[in-house]
């Protein structure tokens, strides 16, 4: 069993993630900063592809930004590690407790956007081909604190100045909303994948902005994340994902990924690697606080390695011939056939019979096939 990543994995981690010192809402840090140099560094020897950042986690400040920038790149050269998102952080500073781009207070909206495209600019300078937006404090706690209608044209027109911006510039970018139900905000607005694929249709360049979706974030709500990611796909936005850990619906977790819902891990990972997802997979979890720094890369040495176990699982699966038979008794593939045959239309249907207590006699056959998924998982199979 291959548990060790190469960068042909397409492994990438936030440099939040490993340099997260374990501040939450009861206590404060208990780990050092963490060096994005060093960070680089050791996911490269850990194996993978590519490194992702906030404004504020790489350039945090305007005096030392150039000096860190040509630590960055070196870092970057020595180990090829790629950059391949970023993102912008609008939600940490004071400035933004009522929102970015649908703050109420218009200076602060302004101001969010003139953030934002700076560290477009980042971005593309080094290298990256997504550009995430994650509106943690877009949102409100109260009823008539936010014109929801008013926020969301709010929304379209920050997403929309941004796209056009990225296409003056000829950047080869492209942006993905991340949804959340809540936290920190009471309701946030886009709370899950299918509020964020409702707001892209209605984008002046929607062809340009797709999702990345959370696991976290969706089980948060009650969702089904493999279900969630496989209509961004049939939509054709799954443009990245991140993936982590949760247990169910309760504070967000960012456990390591295949801790907390491991089932729905399996079909993750299912999913991505059957329904054509080709880009980065992407881990936004956080070491938990009762780790030292040799615990935080054992975290994330674990992430790759589950994806990497997961997958062999989900391969062998896929290959068991006795699954192969399961599916076709589960008439699986028989979904993908038009209800209606060509020629044929509803008046058709209207004309046939139906033996309606046979069909409805009829068992589905669902549970020999997901015992056989979870024997693969449980490895008796
Ligand atoms: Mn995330």
């Amino acid at each position: 069993m291959t548990r060790t990543p190469t960068p042909a994995d397409r492994f990438s981690f936030g440099l939040w993630t490993v340099g997260w010192q374990g501040v939450d809402v009861f206590g404060g840090p208990v780990r050092e900063p963490m060096d994005p140099v060093e960070a680089v560094h050791r996911l490269a020897e850990l194996g993978a592809a590519a490194v992702t950042f906030h404004d504020d986690d790489l350039v945090p400040d305007d005096a030392t930004r150039d000096a860190t920038l040509a630590r960055f790149r070196d870092a970057l050269t020595e180990t090829g590690m790629g950059v391949e998102m970023a993102t912008t952080n609008l939600f940490g500073a004071a400035v933004f407790k009522d929102g970015a781009f649908t703050a109420n207070d218009r200076d602060v909206r302004r101001y969010a956007l003139a953030k934002a495209a700076r560290n477009i600019d980042l971005a593309a300078e080094l290298g990256a081909t997504t550009y995430v937006f994650w509106g943690g404090r877009e949102g409100a706690e109260s009823g008539a604190a936010k014109d929801i209608g008013a926020a969301l044209e709010r929304y379209k027109e920050g997403l929309d100045t941004l796209c056009a911006y990225v296409q003056e510039q000829g950047y080869d970018l492209r942006f993905a909303i991340e949804p959340k139900p809540n936290e920190p905000r009471g309701d946030i607005l886009l709370p899950t994948i299918g509020h964020a694929l409702a707001l892209i249709s209605e984008l002046e360049h929607s062809e340009m902005v797709g999702l990345n979706p959370e696991v976290g974030h969706e089980e948060m709500a009650g969702l089904n994340f493999a279900a969630g990611i496989a209509q961004a796909l049939w939509h054709g936005k799954l443009f990245h994902v991140d993936l982590n850990g949760q247990h169910g619906p309760r504070f967000d977790q960012d456990l390591r990924f295949g801790a907390g819902n491991l089932r729905g891990a399996f079909w993750t990972v299912d999913t991505l690697e059957t329904q054509g997802y080709d880009g980065y997979l992407h881990f936004d979890y956080k070491p938990p606080r009762t780790e030292d720094v040799e615990g935080v890369w054992e975290s994330a040495r674990a992430c790759m390695a589950n994806y990497l176990v997961l997958k062999e699982k989900a391969a062998a699966f896929r290959a068991d011939p006795e699954v192969a038979e399961a599916l076709e008794t589960a008439k699986v593939a028989e979904l993908s056939q038009p209800t209606l045959a060509a020629g044929e239309t509803l008046a058709t249907v209207r004309e046939e019979s139906f033996d309606v207590e046979a069909l409805a006699a009829r068992g589905c056959a669902f549970e020999r096939l997901d015992q056989l998924a979870m024997d693969h998982l449980l490895g008796v199979r």
